[in-house]
């Protein structure tokens, strides 16, 4: 058994209750990103919105005393264990109002490093269980893959009740991805290897529309679509089958043979300096979900590889 790993399932929560009008903002952010049982964990509280002095109220869901009160807006935990689990609240008030975010913790006891999808099915697939907590006017996904499926396979599909392709990394044959956003699509052509393990990453901008692809840690020439679109935050996320309607409409003959792994979301875009730091597991931003905070649920026939 490896070390036991954190996860993170709602990374922010955003709420100004703010008194008078004011703009105060404020987040968690767990330092370090994947954090580990029995080293130090640190949970920070960031205002945004004043520069003025501030006090942070932390508590614990279902906690009756508050953890700590006052100036500082790091929550410490020396040697972080299970006992520590759980929604954490931090409340910041300044001169401007007052701010409050949530942050939920949890872990899987092992690492897995890879999903492994044995063959063809009708309906085993991945279904990620985080998703954005706002509509995405920017994202990025990347994700490495190793198959020798020829025919056409689905390796992301993110479902919304309006939009089953909303966004979707789709492979019609080994030379060329299809990148969706609200339903439509660019290609990219790629090198066609059978049996080499690809590594893409996606992202897209609505301000401009518009999409970068990024193949093996390069970056192709960008295309763009969808520009002032915004992409549905109540999804249904799957990896290794192609949705057809929210949660299911899966096809078999689309379905994800072979081996995935270093799967992430972000609701920002992304450079080529951050791409290959996915690419190796070394995350300097936080994402939606990410290999070391990656809720999951598996239905059917996938296995999970250490
Ligand atoms: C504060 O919020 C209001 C309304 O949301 C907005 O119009 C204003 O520009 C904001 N001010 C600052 C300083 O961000
Ligand atoms: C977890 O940490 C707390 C201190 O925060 C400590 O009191 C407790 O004994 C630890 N539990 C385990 C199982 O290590
Ligand atoms: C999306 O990206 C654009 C360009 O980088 C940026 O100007 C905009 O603020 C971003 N929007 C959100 C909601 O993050
Ligand atoms: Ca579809």
């Amino acid at each position: 058994m490896g070390q036991l790993w954190l996860c993170v399932l709602t990374l922010t929560a955003l709420f100004g209750l703010a008194a008078p009008q004011e703009n105060v903002t404020t987040r968690i952010q767990a330092h370090p990103l994947a954090p580990t049982l029995y080293h130090q964990l640190m949970l920070s509280c960031k205002v945004t919105g004043d520069l003025g002095p501030q006090e942070f109220l932390w508590e614990k869901e279902g906690s009756h005393n508050p953890l700590q009160k006052g100036p500082n807006n790091i929550l410490l935990f020396p040697s972080f264990n299970k006992t520590h689990l759980g929604t954490y609240i931090c409340t910041a008030t300044s001169s401007l109002g007052t701010a409050v975010a949530t942050y939920n913790l949890w872990i899987n006891d092992l690492v897995y490093n890879m999903f492994v999808f044995p063959q063809k099915t009708k309906n085993s697939h991945v279904l990620v269980r985080a998703k954005p907590e706002q509509p995405l006017q920017n994202f990025t996904v990347c994700l490495q893959s190793y198959t020798d499926l020829t025919q056409p396979h689905n390796l992301f599909s993110y479902a919304t009740k309006a939009q089953d392709n909303e966004i979707l990394l789709f492979k019609p044959k080994p030379s060329e991805y299809r990148f969706y956003v609200g339903g439509r699509f660019v290609s990219f052509s790629v090198p066609k290897h059978i049996t080499a393990s690809e590594h893409v990453c996606t992202s897209w901008e609505s301000t401009t529309g518009i999409m970068g692809f990024w193949f093996n840690g390069k970056p192709w020439p960008r295309k763009g679509l969808q520009r002032g679109y915004t992409v549905g935050a109540e999804a249904a996320i799957v990896l290794g089958q192609e949705q057809d309607a929210f949660g299911g409409g899966f096809n078999a003959q689309q379905s994800f043979v072979g081996e995935i792994s270093s799967v992430y979301m972000w609701d920002t875009g992304i450079s080529t300096s951050g791409v290959r730091v996915a690419m190796y597991n070394m995350l300097d931003k936080a994402p939606i979900f990410g290999w070391r905070n990656f809720p999951y649920k598996i239905v059917g026939e996938v296995y999970l590889k250490p």
